[in-house]
């Protein structure tokens, strides 16, 4: 799943089926804990609505097609569409709804197709990336058993007790030995049963808050100056700017009191190894990336980087560089390109110009649901000639479509599998069932249609020589083939702590502070802070922030789930637009309306509600009402900068 645990499962086979599904007590990092969201992959795997045919529609109405029936209208649309314009007519909508390697097919079915219209950006954590990558040249994180070892821990953002389980324990631990634990996010949530403080700061006002904390740790001569004159780019510069966030400043900013500013301050720089755990919820703001960038220049300045419990963890490129999903070179290939940000998908169809968007291909994703604006979505795809979605269930993404094509499910296809946001290893996953009757894998899939598209260089080859030839680069520099990974998950030696040997990826290959290459890309070279503006804030008061939700990962696991979605609000709030407890509520603004049951909760601050994403359309899908900005850096969806309205039922 696009999570970032990658649990190691054990699934029990009786008779051809799987009859139950537990952790792997050997994983390195999961150690046998497995959640909600992984015991529900058994429930999805024999789900009564699971597609186990294609079907493609038919004057409004779904009609069963066979695999051939199937593949020959795709060619024919794919070939017709080729015939009268550049191949960039198609749109390739691919997200991580399945994390293994062998269903990117797509993309190099894709590349010898002549090359399509893609999307770039992201809903999910582009802003950061990108921040990190100014910082520090690259995205890594520690490892999770150092990560143990810290004495100082902030949470910023980050609900690791819904969305990131297995890191918890580690918490815990450190949290065992001694460690303080400060969670700073406007809510407060599972995770703060763990937390020693909490810091309820004002949504997008991050930037802000670590700009004070940083202000406080020059003031008090708390900065790492050795660390500082070795390692990093561009001090003097951010010191001027930084003394400039004083603690009355960000106080009025914020809402966090002064004496609380300083008290984070000397913690953090006084009380170490600190290590900061950055979420991916703060920067979903439209100063999504600057913030990121404040909050890494804490770790700079008093140098708790690079070393055994420091670090500003927000991602963990290690694997990725090892993996060679393009190995038959198809990108050569595709003779044209095109991109659509992934945030404004709507716009990027509607404005599609030579050739306009006539074919839309959607597999591992549910844009439907999960894009911004999805009212306004979905009236630009539906205005497309013909969608095609590859799911494992009829998603409301699908349901617009003219045509569906069922696939596998993880435990149905070898594979190997990894991911980018904590966990440092990569995994064997073992096919242990065959797929239900009907259901063919995209792999397969992708390999019928190119033999019917006559692409004579696609890579027709098995699927165990695909995955050894993806890892080839890991077998070159470790050793480690197919074999080993089924022996033990792996990951690299020696990358336990990032920056250790502090040779950083950026142009000057110091931290950099300021960036130039920020600069070249029209954003301050330093990190700043930027008031996000509200919008018609007397007319739709309230912030509505959108996170994921502890038992489904994003729409996957509220399949056929028709409740309405809660909204948690302050007790205050309540009063103010006279809404029940438990009552059913609407919420509105420019963009749509939802229902929605009400929850008093006093964890949350007045001005805001708290709504979980992911619910489909038949419940109430949050996405009905956010705006489809996009944040300045890593043209990241900014889904938390949407206000709305309370009206009572
Ligand atoms: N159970 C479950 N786990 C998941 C997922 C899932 O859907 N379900 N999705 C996976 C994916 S793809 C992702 S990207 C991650 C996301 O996981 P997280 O990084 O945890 O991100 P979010 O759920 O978006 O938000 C996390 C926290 O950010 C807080 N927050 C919102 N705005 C602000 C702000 O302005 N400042 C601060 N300091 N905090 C703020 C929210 O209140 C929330 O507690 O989770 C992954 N894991
Ligand atoms: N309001 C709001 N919206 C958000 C967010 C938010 O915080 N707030 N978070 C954003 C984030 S962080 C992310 S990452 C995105 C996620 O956006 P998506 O990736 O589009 O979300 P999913 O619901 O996981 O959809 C994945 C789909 O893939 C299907 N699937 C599973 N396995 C396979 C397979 O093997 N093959 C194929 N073809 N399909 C398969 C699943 O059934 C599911 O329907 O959502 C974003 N949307
Ligand atoms: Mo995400």
């Amino acid at each position: 799943m696009d999570c970032f645990d990658t649990c190691g499962l054990i699934a029990t086979v009786e008779d051809g089926k799987v009859t139950d599904i537990k952790g792997d007590k050997n994983h390195p990092v999961t150690q046998g804990h497995v959640c909600s969201k992984g015991k529900k992959l058994l429930e999805r795997l024999y789900h009564p609505k699971r597609l186990t045919h294609p079907m493609a529609k038919r004057d409004g109405i779904w009609k069963k097609n066979t695999w051939d029936e199937a593949i020959e209208t795709i060619c024919e649309k794919l070939s017709d569409i080729k015939s009268k314009y550049k191949t960039t007519a198609v749109l390739n909508y691919a997200a991580s709804g399945y994390g293994g390697i062998i269903k990117s097919v797509d993309q190099i079915f894709f590349n010898y197709y002549g090359g399509v219209t893609t999307h770039r950006g992201s809903l999910c954590w582009g802003a950061g990336l990108a921040a990190q990558r100014y910082d520090f040249g690259d995205v890594r994180g520690h490892h999770p058993e150092d990560i143990a070892k810290a004495k100082t821990i902030l949470i910023w953002g980050r609900n690791p007790a819904d969305t990131n389980v297995h890191l918890m324990r580690f918490i815990v631990r450190a949290k065992k030995e001694g460690a303080t634990i400060i969670q700073i996010d406007p809510t407060r949530n599972a995770t703060s049963s763990i937390a020693d403080i909490h810091i309820p700061v004002h949504p997008s006002t991050d930037g802000a808050l670590a700009l004070g904390i940083a202000c406080e740790i020059i003031r008090q001569g708390w900065v790492d100056k050795s660390y500082i004159e070795k390692h990093v780019l561009g001090f003097n510069e951010f010191r001027s700017y930084a003394e400039t966030f004083t603690l009355e400043k960000v106080e009025a900013i914020t809402g966090i009191l002064q004496s609380d500013i300083s008290r984070l301050a000397d913690i953090y720089a006084n009380q170490g190894p600190s290590c900061i755990i950055v979420g991916l919820g703060m920067q979903r703001y439209t100063n999504g990336g600057e913030t990121i960038r404040c909050i890494d220049a804490l770790g700079a300045i008093t140098g708790h980087i690079g070393k055994s419990g420091g670090g500003v963890n927000y991602g963990n490129f290690i694997i990725s560089p090892f993996i060679d999903t393009d190995f038959s070179k198809s990108r050569q290939h595709a003779a044209h390109s095109r991109s659509f940000v992934v945030g404004k998908l709507a716009e990027g169809l509607e404005t599609a110009d030579d050739p306009p968007i006539k074919l839309i291909f959607v597999s591992k994703a549910n844009p439907l649901v999960q894009c911004p604006n999805v009212n306004k979505t979905i009236n630009a795809f539906n205005a497309v000639d013909f969608k095609i979605t590859v799911d494992m269930f009829m998603t409301d993404t699908a349901r617009y479509s003219d045509m569906v094509l069922p696939c596998t499910s993880v435990l149905e296809e070898e594979d190997v599998i990894f991911s980018n946001m904590f966990t440092p290893y990569l995994n064997y996953s073992e096919k242990v069932v065959n797929p239900p009757e009907g259901v063919i894998s995209e792999y397969d899939f992708f390999q019928s249609l190119a033999m019917a598209m006559g692409m004579r260089q696609y890579p027709f080859i098995n699927r165990q020589e695909f995955i050894q030839k993806a890892i080839r680069p890991l077998t070159e520099a470790y050793g480690i083939d197919v074999a080993a990974l089924k022996q033990r998950s792996f990951t690299l030696p020696d990358s336990q702590i990032p920056w250790e040997d502090g040779n950083f990826k950026t142009p000057s290959q110091k931290y950099e502070l300021y960036s130039e290459k920020a600069a070249k890309d029209g954003f301050d070279p330093l990190p700043v802070y930027i008031e996000t503006r509200p919008n018609d804030l007397a007319e739709f008061p309230i912030r509505l922030i959108t996170p994921h939700h502890k038992d489904s990962l994003h729409s996957q696991h509220f399949a056929f789930y028709d409740e309405k979605p809660v909204a948690h609000v302050h007790p205050e709030t309540l009063v103010r637009f006279n809404l029940k407890p438990d009552g059913i509520a609407i919420v509105r603004n420019h963009n749509g309306e939802i229902g929605v049951r009400i929850k008093s909760d006093d964890g949350v601050a007045k001005g805001i509600a708290i709504i979980h994403q992911g619910y489909w359309h038949n419940s109430g899908s949050v996405n009905m009402l956010t705006s489809d900005n996009i944040c300045r850096m890593g043209e990241q969806a900014a889904f938390y900068d949407c206000f709305c309205r309370l009206d009572p039922v």
